[in-house]
Parts: C-alpha cells; structure tokens; sequence
C-alpha cells in the first residue's frame, strides 16, 4: 500500500475555496480539494487520504464575525489567543476593540492588544487612550513590524505553544508583523492607499504559521464588519469590556439589558464616572445590532 492511502490527520494551514492546504506531522502542506461551501478553517484538524478529505474534527476556540450582510464567516478554528491589531494608520472602525474583545470572551480565547507602527506619529497617543480604555483588563502591546520594537512581547505571548490569530483592519501591519516574526516568511504587504487613507486588502486568504520559538500564529485578510456570533443580546454587557466592576454590584432586574431600567448597576456606573458614557453608547449600539438579528432570526 502506497504511504498515500493511508488516512493521516493534520490542520488545515491555508484556505483557498476550492483547496486547502493540510500540513502533517511528517510532512509538509499538500494540496487537498474541498468542495465549495464546506464548513472548514484555517486551524481545523483533519482526517485525509491522499488527496481527499475524509473529514474535519470537532473544533474548539472558534473565531467568527457576522458580516455588514449578516452572513457568519469563519475566520480560523482551534485557537487559543486573539490579536486586535491596530496602527495609527489606517485607523480602526469605532468599536472594533470593543468587539474583538467581546468576541474573544465569548470564545473563550485570551486577548491582546497590538498597537502597531509605534515608528510613526501618533503610535504614543494611541497606545496612551487603549491602554487607558482597556488596560486594566487586557495587555496592550506597543510593537513595529519596521523597527522591531516589542516584537519580543508578542513571541512571548504564543509561548508555550498557544494558537493565536491576528484579526485588523486592511493595513494596520498583520502580514508585516509576521514577517517580522518569521524571517524566512515573504508574505505580500501592501501600501496605504493616499487618498482614502485605508489599506488595499493585501491578504486574501488565511494561513498559520509555526513560530521558532514555538507557537503558531494565523495571518488573516482585514476586515472591519466584526458582527459578534457567539453572544446573544442578553449575554453582551457580562462580556463588555469595562462593565466588569459595575455588573459586580447586580441590578435590580435580572435580566436587565443596561439601557434605561431601573436601580440599574451599569447605569449607576455611568453616573459615577467608572463606566465612560461613550463605552456605555458602544454597548447599546451593538445591543441593538444584536437585538436586530435575533428578532430576524425569529421572523420578524
Ligand atoms: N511605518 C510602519 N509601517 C508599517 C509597519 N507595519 C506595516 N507597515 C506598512 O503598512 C502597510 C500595510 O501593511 P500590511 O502588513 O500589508 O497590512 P495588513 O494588515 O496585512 O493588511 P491586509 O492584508 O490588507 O489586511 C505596508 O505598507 C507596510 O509596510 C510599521 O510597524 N511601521
Ligand atoms: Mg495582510
Ligand atoms: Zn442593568
């Protein structure tokens, strides 16, 4: 029997719609054919014979957003960690920390921060206000994939083995970063476009990579619809990034949503100062974005 027929397991390195790339324990990638649509990411252990794909394992820590068209896209499986990258160009959508971080929580995978381009101008003051928004929950990482300042905090973050992925907006540096990470990587960067100050979406499908020192880190085309998937409306404000202290304290109503009820915990934290008012409107306005697909979930 050819070693070829033999069914072996690996994890999906690459997507590329109608392939995926599958890398093994022994060997290298191989190509392997995946009809349209079939539920499988970057991340995902699978089961292959030959060139066929005989099945994909039951994933744990997957990532997923909802489009601006409401569709659920998977962005990688199996992870451990996630990376909001940011830069002071281009900048984030409003909320998109807000969201990782939601996302994240709901996934149950550990966040970090990155604070990209600390080279350029504004990289301080930006670092500065995430650090003020989210630091007291979440480590923030000042790095540069063109210095290589802090490069080191982000290798120490995939320590020990842990999965992680990179999710930001068109731009923001993640292929930079990795070829920082990984001196033998070429992944395509690309450049700011003038005018529009927005990033061209130079990534165009996913792929993992193996760190030296060990870890692995997923390489992600930008994006800025981060819809949250994994947290219904009732469940937002227990994963909201600052409503932590003031959930503590308990509402009046248990199943308060935090927008205009009474004796509520989150709303006394506004009034207090410990929650920003902006943060507060952040969360209604993705309550609402919630609330609106679960209604049209239900047929309304
Ligand atoms: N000054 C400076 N420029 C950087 C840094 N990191 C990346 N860039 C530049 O930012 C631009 C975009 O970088 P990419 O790595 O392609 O960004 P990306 O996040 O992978 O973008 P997509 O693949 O489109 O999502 C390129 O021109 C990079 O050279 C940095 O630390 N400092
Ligand atoms: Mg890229
Ligand atoms: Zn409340």
């Amino acid at each position: 029997m050819e070693p070829s027929d033999i069914a072996r397991e690996g994890v999906v390195v690459a997507h590329y719609g109608v392939a995926v790339a599958v890398r093994f324990d022994a060997d290298g990638p191989v190509r392997v054919r995946v009809p349209r649509r079939t539920p499988i990411r970057v991340g995902d252990r699978v089961s292959v014979e030959g060139e066929t794909l005989l099945r994909v394992e039951t994933a744990r820590g997957v990532l997923r957003r909802r489009d601006s068209h409401g569709r659920v896209r998977s962005v990688a499986a199996n992870l451990d960690a996630l990376g909001i990258v940011l830069a002071p160009r281009p900048e984030s959508p409003l909320g998109f920390v807000e969201r990782g971080l939601v996302a994240a929580r709901a996934s149950g995978l550990d966040p970090l921060i990155v604070v990209n381009k600390a080279d350029l101008e504004g990289a301080e003051e930006l670092h500065a206000s995430v650090a003020a928004g989210y630091g007291g929950t979440v480590q923030v990482l000042r790095v540069s994939a063109l210095s290589g300042e802090g490069l080191g905090g982000l290798r120490t973050w995939l320590e020990a083995g842990r999965r992680g992925v990179f999710v930001g907006t068109s731009g923001v540096g993640k292929s930079s970063l990795l070829n920082a990470l990984l001196p033998d990587l070429d992944l395509a960067v690309g450049a700011i476009n003038d005018a529009s100050g927005l990033g061209r979406h130079i990534t165009s499908t996913a792929t993992l990579h193996s760190l030296a020192g060990g870890g692995e880190l997923i390489d992600t085309p930008g994006f800025r619809d981060f819809g949250p998937v994994e947290v219904s409306a009732r469940e937002l404000a227990t994963y909201f990034p600052g409503f932590e202290e003031s959930l503590g304290e308990g509402c009046r109503f248990r199943d308060c949503l935090h927008r205009s009820e009474p004796a509520c915990a989150v709303l006394a934290g506004v009034e207090a100062g410990r929650v920003s008012t902006h943060r507060h409107a952040g969360y209604l306005a993705l309550l609402a974005e919630l609330q609106a697909v679960e209604d049209s979930n239900r047929g309304h």
